[in-house]
């Protein structure tokens, strides 16, 4: 049986490699619930020789002398060679975390964007000088690269949520170790040909695959890490924080949400329905910035319900490869459970199922659930407040902007938010109001590789994307030259 599943080896200084240890783990196909492929088991050994490579290669004259325009066209190149190859990638997406083929293939079809974007911000991170207020004194500060990147990524998507580091980490002149999630190595791992064929020198992109415990660990203690980008969840997200107390590597954090999708009485209310269905159900939740909260105003309230319910009921779930299928399976068995036990959580707090809560029949050993809708939710319940990270819709009415903009902001995330409505002043009013990262109006999902990405509150901190994550993977350095002819004056006075 073993000899069907596709073997996987890791990427370091260029090479393909077992683990040191030759443990594997099988990686499983969400949709069947069977293992696919064959994947190493890193440890801190491997952890070790990639963060060396990675320091190495920092430190070496093929990369660090290399110039930023060249740096730029090596990621064009890149971007180039995903678009090309972006369909293989895609699938290999679906058979690992079990999302819609056509959901994955939108995105590996939108990545070569941000390798784009980056690559023509590299040569474009300029330094200033700095008008001192002291005579023969000529200052100026530019930006520098961090050294080594430690990149974490979860399983919901992996190439989209790597190149939010990659991009910039690479452009800004930075080497990177990757650990993807276990449960999604493979699509990773088929990126790194196409690293080597951009012309990238070996070192400056590893992989180390394997657990957070000790891959995730390891790498973000490591002492010759200068810098870590986490996305998944909060639990591990604090053990990342204290794993950054040993190197003081700068950390962004990226923990998903509770994002709340507001509509208001002005909004039309199939469309506002539409936009809560895509919030929810695209990626069946498993998204950090699900609109897992809708706040529907009482007086459309029943029209939105009568709209969300119909679509929601009628969603195809099946097969993430084939075209006409809405809704894939959730990506790990945890997370089965993890929907379950919320669902069940509701029903004990007193929420009212309008819709599913319950596993679909006939869908053999795969890891689906239903589209969920409850309602009669009161915002502080557990469904209203913790991140299920699955196709559980929880449907609160208001009646005025206050109490809706207090009941958003009553949660401890801030990651998204959505605001349905025609009125303009209230569309700025609201989304100034609402503490969270990113707020869309009249839409919903929408990314760009020029517009940042990021949250407040336990939704994490830093950005990723834009401008800002040039920022975010350089430091400043300020260069003081005295211009004068004059003899060193009084040397104890600070001057
Ligand atoms: O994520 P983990 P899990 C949320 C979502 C989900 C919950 C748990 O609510 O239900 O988190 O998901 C690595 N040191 N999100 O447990 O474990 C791990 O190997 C370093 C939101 O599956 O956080 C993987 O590569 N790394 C989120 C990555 O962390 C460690 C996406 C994320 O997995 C580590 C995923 C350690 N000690 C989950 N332990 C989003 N923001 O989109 C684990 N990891």
């Amino acid at each position: 049986m073993e000899k069907q599943l596709k073997r996987y080896r890791m990427y370091i200084n260029g090479q393909w490699t077992d683990s040191v240890s030759g443990e594997t783990f099988e990686s499983y196909n969400p949709a069947t619930g069977e293992p696919w492929s064959i994947v190493p088991k890193g440890n801190s050994e491997d952890v070790d020789r990639a963060v060396r490579a990675a320091y190495q290669a920092f430190e070496d004259s093929s990369w660090s002398r290399m110039t930023y325009t060249q740096r730029g066209k090596l990621l064009r190149r890149l971007g180039d060679l995903i678009a090309e190859r972006a369909e293989e990638l895609a699938k290999f997406e679906t058979l690992d975390n079990g999302k819609l083929l056509r959901e994955m293939r939108g995105q590996l079809n939108y990545l070569p964007e941000f390798y784009y974007y980056f690559a023509g911000l590299a040569d474009k991170i300029h330094g200033e000088t700095l008008p001192i207020d002291k005579p023969d004194m000529f200052v100026f500060a530019g930006r520098e690269p961090l050294g080594v990147v430690a990149a974490i990524t979860p399983w919901n998507s992996p190439l989209y949520l790597t190149t939010l580091k990659l991009a910039p980490a690479l452009a800004a002149g930075n080497t990177i170790v990757i650990k993807p999630s276990e449960a999604t190595s493979a699509s990773l791992l088929e990126l790194m040909p196409l690293v080597e064929e951009a012309g990238f020198p070996p070192g400056v992109v590893n992989v180390v695959t394997g657990f957070g415990d000790p891959v995730g660990s390891a790498l973000t203690s490591h002492p010759l890490v200068s810098r870590v980008a986490f996305t998944g969840g909060p639990e591990s997200a604090r053990r990342v924080v204290v794993n950054t107390a040993q190197n003081f590597a700068r950390l962004s954090l990226e923990l998903g949400g509770k994002s709340p999708n507001i509509v208001f009485d002005d909004a039309d209310p199939h469309n506002a329905a539409m936009g809560i269905v895509a919030g929810i159900f695209g990626a069946a939740g498993q998204s950090c910035v699900a609109g897992s909260r809708a706040f529907v105003h009482a007086d459309i309230y029943d029209k939105v319900m009568e709209h969300l319910v119909k679509r929601a009921a009628a969603i195809k779930i099946g097969d993430p490869f084939a075209s006409e299928t809405e809704m894939g399976p959730l990506a790990i068995p945890a997370q089965l459970q993890r929907v379950e036990e919320y669902v069940q959580a509701g029903l004990e707090e007193g929420a009212r199922l309008a819709l599913g809560g319950k596993r679909p029949d006939g869908m053999g050993k795969g890891w689906y659930y239903t589209p969920t809708v409850f309602e009669n939710v009161q915002n502080y319940m557990k469904i209203a407040q913790e991140e299920i990270f699955g196709p559980v819709l929880s449907v609160i009415p208001f009646r005025r902007e206050e109490e809706v903009v207090q009941m958003a902001n009553q949660s401890k995330y801030g990651l998204a938010a959505g605001i349905w409505t025609r009125d303009v002043g209230r569309a700025h009013r609201v989304a100034k109001a609402i503490r969270a990262g990113i707020v869309w109006v009249n839409t919903y999902r929408s990314i760009s590789p020029i517009a940042p990405i990021g949250g407040m509150k336990y939704s994490g901190y830093g950005r990723e994307g834009g401008m800002e994550a040039i920022y975010e993977y350089t430091q400043s350095k300020v260069v003081w030259i005295n211009t004068s002819s004059e003899p060193m004056p009084d040397p104890f006075i600070m001057r």
